[in-house]
């Protein structure tokens, strides 16, 4: 093998990893500019659940301990009415959570939890995530709110 050969070799190998990291950056910044998905419904992370939450005033307030029904069905939309949820709340980009604990405090009936002591103290960009159990299999759902300051 040449030396002129070697040199090309090394070139190609050089731009085509330099091509994989352009790409690469190129989709973790569209990503992140991606519009963020403000749904009250969605499915759980693995597809387990179809859950939406319904507020006790709309819009979700700040500053003010309030209460949420949160309605967990299969996918095919059959209610869910053994469920033990777990609930936490966090703001991404201020590395806090929740000034309370809020807890999944009773069953209404028909696929419906009620979910008290949650309390928002300031605006901005908040993910609520509810982790389900039912019927041996767990999940995790997380719904993005954007609170008025
Ligand atoms: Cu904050």
């Amino acid at each position: 093998m040449t030396t002129n050969t070697l040199r090309r070799r090394f070139l190609l190998a050089t731009l085509a990893a330099g091509a994989t990291l352009a790409a690469g950056c190129m989709q973790a910044s569209e990503a992140s500019q991606q519009p963020r998905d403000y749904a009250t419904e969605r499915f759980s992370a693995q597809g387990a659940f179809r859950v939406s939450y319904q507020p006790e005033t709309a819009p979700v307030p700040v500053k003010k301990l309030q209460a949420w029904t949160l309605h967990v069905a299969r996918a095919d939309g059959t209610p869910v009415t053994d469920a033990q949820i777990a609930v936490d709340g966090d703001m991404p980009e201020h590395r806090h959570g929740l000034p309370t604990r809020p807890r999944m405090t009773r069953y209404l009936g028909n696929g419906d939890y009620l979910v008290e002591g949650i309390k928002f103290q300031m605006g901005g960009w908040w993910v609520m995530d509810f982790t389900i159990t039912a019927a041996g299999r767990t999940d995790t759902v997380r719904f993005n709110l954007q609170l008025q300051r």
